[in-house]
């Protein structure tokens, strides 16, 4: 263990244009971690807060310097001296010296950034991948058995892009057993194949925020699922045998009338038609049988808790309900949404929670339960940072989901494939 020297944030800019953080430490050892802060354009309400300058002469009040500054002062003077290996103490101590349920006061990014750059530090203090490290770090043990496969989103709406479906993401996921670097070329493939078959349907191949299509013109929510089991199919795969379909359709972002007290409906805008709770389960009945669906992501509102148990009745262990807006990777959530059989699996974003110890124990109530969990790009703000494909390595993910282009999105990917180089190399030497 090596104790901290340094600890320095800079203001970056995020995928979207609009500022971010990064934060570098350096250990006494010599040693040195750096990590960058993601944030999201559909984010949940009970997020951990993404503390902006507010300042309107500065990238319309969506600076960080004032996260960027609770860094190099407060968490600073909090931390250096500490051991690097002792997470969970230090961020322990950055959530009691922050006091506030949803880190508002220090700022979630703050936190985060500083939380994963230590970590980073200390893995390279001990000259271990971060993979690694984090299951020694957390007592997970074991060798890995799996990595995790890519769920690529490969067309968006939604907030992600203008004019598109109601529904925020269609997805590809691979399914059954093959190497990292086969499953990103057979999903790439199928992007490929869908690029083409959007084209033959005069539809834009222009990219939205997350580097999927985002084609305006389209007729209903239910089309893209269509296009993507023919791109499968065109790619020369087995929809439902070599990949499976994923939706978010993140519809906290289309209900109305969106809080804990009222009685929501759901407005499908292309479609023109306004829904109740009811109405939208037995809209997304129709689907059931019809597709080769891997999992579905928040189908319905982060406050209409009484109606996601309803939708898992109805799913009836076809495939896992993710929960992502309804849970934002915090372990009270989650449990609640376990106790009231509301979600089969959860979406794990590090800044929606703000530590990695809160991370980690989130994912380790999802292993206990035999639950997926599916580590998660961000929408709206993402990085180059690859942290949470090693995240996902460590605790044993079942799926990542990113985008499938852009330099933000594929670098997560190129991590994988490393990674997976890696372990191949160390059980053979
Ligand atoms: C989601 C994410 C990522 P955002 O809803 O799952 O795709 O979007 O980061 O905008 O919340
Ligand atoms: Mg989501």
């Amino acid at each position: 263990m090596s104790k901290i020297k340094s600890i320095y944030a800079r203001e970056i800019l995020a995928s979207g244009g609009s500022p971010s953080l990064e934060v570098t430490v350096t250990l006494e050892s010599g040693a040195m971690g750096e990590a960058s802060v993601s944030y999201g354009a559909s984010a949940g309400s009970k997020e951990a807060f993404v503390l902006l300058d507010g300042d309107q002469k500065r990238y319309n009040g969506k600076g960080m310097l004032k996260a960027v500054g609770n860094i190099n002062d407060e968490i600073g003077r909090l931390l250096i001296g500490h051991e690097a290996g002792d997470q969970l103490k230090i961020d322990e101590i950055m959530i009691a010296a922050d006091g506030t349920e949803n880190k508002n006061r220090l700022g979630g990014n703050a936190i985060l950034g500083v939380s994963l750059a230590i970590a980073r530090a200390e893995a390279d203090n001990q000259k271990l991948p971060l993979y690694r490290y984090l299951r020694n770090v957390y007592g997970i043990v074991g060798e890995i058995k799996k990595l995790p496969k890519p769920m690529i989103v490969m067309i968006e709406g939604g907030k992600h892009a203008d004019e598109t479906t109601d529904l925020q993401e269609y997805l590809v996921a691979t399914i059954g057993e093959r190497t990292a670097a086969e499953n990103v070329r057979l999903e790439m493939e199928i992007y490929e194949a869908l690029k083409k078959i959007l084209k033959a349907n005069n539809l834009s191949t222009n990219v939205g925020n997350e580097g999927a299509f985002a084609p305006n013109g389209l007729t209903s929510n239910e089309q893209p699922i269509e296009f993507l089991v023919k791109a499968i199919e065109a790619a020369g795969y087995k929809p439902g045998t070599d990949a499976g379909i994923s939706i978010d359709a993140a519809a906290s972002e289309f209900a109305k009338a969106n809080s804990e007290s009222s009685i929501i409906n759901y407005q499908l805008s292309i479609e023109n038609k306004i829904l109740t709770s009811e109405e939208l389960i037995a809209y997304y009945s129709k689907w059931i049988d019809k597709y080769p669906f891997v999992s579905w992501e928040d189908m319905l509102s982060e406050f209409d808790w009484d109606n996601w148990p309803k939708l898992v009745t109805m799913i009836n262990g076809k495939f896992p309900l993710i929960a992502d807006d309804l849970t934002v990777t915090n372990t009270k959530l989650w449990q609640k949404a376990i106790d009231l059989k509301a979600a089969t699996a959860i979406l794990i974003k590090l800044n929606q929670t703000g530590t990695l110890t809160e991370t980690v124990n989130c994912c380790m109530l999802a292993a206990k339960n035999n639950f997926w969990t599916v580590p998660s790009h961000r929408g709206g703000g993402e990085t180059n940072d690859t942290f949470m494909v090693d995240l996902a390595v460590a605790v044993g993910s079942e799926y990542i989901k990113v985008g499938p282009t852009r330099g933000e999105r594929v670098c997560k990917y190129n991590r994988l494939m490393r990674i997976e180089e890696e372990i191949n190399q160390s059980t053979i030497s």
